[in-house]
C-alpha cells in the first residue's frame, strides 16, 4: 500500500495510538480470560514448591509468548472471596467478604460496585462466559451468551479413596473426555473465536478443575508414573512457632490430611493433582490453539489466572484458605500484544485485586470510582520496573498478609504474627517474630497494610472449609 505525503502524518498518528493502546473503541483490542480453579504454581517449577515433574506444555507455551508473574498473590484464599473481589474491583477489607460462607448481599460497596464485565459490556464489548468465573457476587447479568460451570458426576462407587468423603477423593472418571464439564465449556469458548466479531469481544472461560474432586480419564494418570511423583516437603514441628489463629486456620482439615498420610495415600493424592492439572493444561490448551488460528491472534489480551493457590499437607493443611505461600500464590500470565515480549518473567509482588484496572487500562476504557487495585500496566512493559508491592491477602476475621519479594508478614488479631523471610526460608517454617534483626522490617511491612481499624468486618462466619 502507498501512502500518499499528505496522509502520512494521519497514519503515523494512528499507529502511535494504537501502540500506546488508547485507541477508540472500534480499535480496542478483545480479551481472552482463561481461570483456572484452585490451581497452586507447581507449574512455574519452583523446586523449592514442587521438586517432581508437571505436564502444563499449552500453558508453559503461553508462557512463552508473554509475561508470567512468578509472585502474583490472591487477594483472599477461597473461591468466593478471591473471585469477588477480582470481578467487583472491591477489596475485601472492604466488602468485608473475606471466606466462602460470606453473605455477599449483605455488604454494602458490593451492592453499587459495578462488575469488570459490566464496565466492559458498557464500553461496547460483547461479552462471552463459560465455566467457572464468578463465585458469590455476581453483579448485573450483562452477557451476551453465557454458561457457568457444573461439577462431573462422581464415578460409580464414589468415594474411590479409602480416605475419600464428598469432594475429597480422586481416581478415574467413567466419562469420556469430551463428557466431562470443562471440555464442554472450552468447546463453547472455541465456537466464539470461530465466529466473526464487528467489535471487540471479551470472552472468559474457567475450568472448575483442579478444584476436588480429582476425576479425570485414567490416562492423565498414566501420565504421572508413582516412582516418578514427588510430595511436598512437610516439617513436622512447623507448628511450634506458629501463634494459636494460625493453628486454628489449619483446624479442622488438618483431620483429613493426617488421614491421607496415615493411609500412605500422599504420593497418590499428589499424582491425581497432577492429573488433574494436566487435564486442565488441555482445555487451556485447545482454546488457546482455537485463538491462535483465529483473526483475532494479534489483537487478542489473553490473561491465564488461578483464583488462589493449593495446600497438599504442607503446613498440615489441605486445599486452600491459609495466609500462607500455598493458598496465596496464584498463577498470573499476560499476553498483550505489542506491549508484553516473549518468554519474560517478573517477580514483583502483585495481586490479583491488580486485574480489573489493568484491564480497562490496557483497552483505554474509563476506571470507576470503587476500582481497587494498581495497573500493572508499568510491569507489563518492564518487568523490572520498581513496584511497590501490591500482594496483601485477607481473611476470616480481618486478618491480613503481605508478601513482599524478601518477606511474608500475616497479622492475626490480638498482637499475633509471622513474620518468614523467604531469601532463606522459602518453606516459611521460621517465624522470626520476636527476633530484633527484624524488628524494623516488621514496623515496615506491618505499616503497609490497612489498620485493623479501617477493616470491614466479616460479614458472615459460618463453616470454614
Ligand atoms: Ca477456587
Ligand atoms: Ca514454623
Amino acid at each position: 500500500m502507498k501512502i500518499s505525503a499528505k496522509l502520512l502524518p494521519i497514519c503515523l498518528a494512528g499507529f502511535f495510538l494504537i501502540g500506546a493502546r488508547s485507541a477508540g473503541a472500534e480499535e480496542r483490542m478483545n480479551v481472552l480470560l482463561l481461570i483456572a480453579d484452585d490451581l497452586n504454581t507447581w507449574i512455574l517449577e519452583k523446586p523449592e514448591r514442587y521438586s517432581g515433574k508437571v505436564i502444563a506444555p499449552n500453558l508453559k507455551k503461553l508462557s512463552e509468548s508473554g509475561l508470567v508473574f512468578t509472585h502474583a498473590y490472591t487477594a483472599s484464599p477461597f473461591c468466593v472471596p478471591s473471585r469477588t473481589s477480582m470481578f467487583s474491583g472491591v477489596s475485601p477489607h472492604k466488602s468485608g467478604v473475606y471466606h466462602n460462607q460470606s453473605n455477599v448481599a449483605a455488604s454494602a460497596p458490593l451492592k453499587t460496585a459495578q462488575s469488570l464485565f459490566e464496565t466492559f459490556s458498557g464500553a461496547g464489548y460483547s461479552m462471552y462466559g463459560y465455566g467457572k468465573i464468578t463465585h458469590g457476587w455476581r453483579g448485573k447479568d450483562v452477557w451476551d451468551d453465557k454458561q457457568g460451570h457444573k461439577r462431573d458426576p462422581r464415578p460409580p462407587g464414589a468415594p474411590v479413596q479409602s480416605v475419600g468423603k464428598g469432594e475429597q477423593d480422586w481416581g478415574p472418571i467413567h466419562l469420556a473426555e469430551d463428557e466431562m464439564n470443562d471440555t464442554g465449556g472450552a468447546n463453547r469458548a472455541i465456537a466464539i473465536l470461530k465466529q466473526e466479531h464487528e467489535g471487540p469481544f471479551f470472552l472468559a472461560y474457567g475450568t472448575f478443575n483442579p478444584h476436588m474432586a480429582w476425576f479425570v480419564p485414567q490416562k492423565y494418570f498414566e501420565m504421572f508414573p508413582m516412582d516418578e511423583v514427588r510430595t511436598p516437603k512437610l516439617n513436622p514441628d512447623d507448628f511450634d512457632d506458629i501463634p494459636p489463629l494460625g493453628d486454628e486456620v489449619v483446624g479442622g482439615k488438618r483431620g483429613f490430611t493426617q488421614a491421607v498420610l496415615d493411609a500412605g495415600l500422599h504420593k497418590s493424592a499428589v499424582q491425581a493433582y497432577l492429573a488433574t492439572t494436566a487435564y486442565v493444561d488441555v482445555q487451556h490448551g485447545r482454546v488457546l490453539d482455537a485463538l491462535a488460528k483465529s483473526p483475532y491472534r494479534d489483537n487478542t489480551i489473553v490473561i491465564f489466572i488461578s483464583d488462589h493457590g493449593f495446600h497438599l499437607a504442607e503446613k498440615d493443611h489441605w486445599q486452600k484458605g491459609t495466609l500462607w505461600e500455598e493458598a496465596t500464590n496464584s498463577m498470573l500470565m499476560c499476553r498483550v500484544p505489542g506491549m508484553t515480549k516473549p518468554g519474560r518473567v517478573t517477580e514483583r509482588c502483585v495481586s490479583l485485586q491488580d486485574l480489573y484496572p489493568t484491564l480497562l487500562d490496557l483497552c483505554g476504557i474509563p476506571r470507576p470510582a470503587h476500582v481497587d487495585g494498581k495497573s500493572l500496566v508499568p510491569v507489563l512493559k518492564n518487568p523490572d520496573v520498581d513496584w511497590r508491592s501490591t500482594a496483601i491477602s485477607y481473611l476470616y476475621d480481618q486478618y491480613a498478609s503481605i508478601r513482599t519479594e524478601q518477606f511474608r508478614y500475616i497479622r492475626y488479631k490480638d498482637g499475633q504474627q509471622e513474620l518468614y523471610d523467604h531469601r532463606k526460608d522459602p518453606h516459611e517454617w521460621k517465624n522470626e517474630v520476636g527476633n530484633p534483626e527484624y524488628a524494623e522490617a516488621l514496623e515496615m511491612l506491618n505499616s503497609e497494610l490497612p489498620a485493623v481499624g479501617d477493616m470491614a468486618k466479616q460479614l458472615v462466619r459460618g463453616r470454614r472449609q
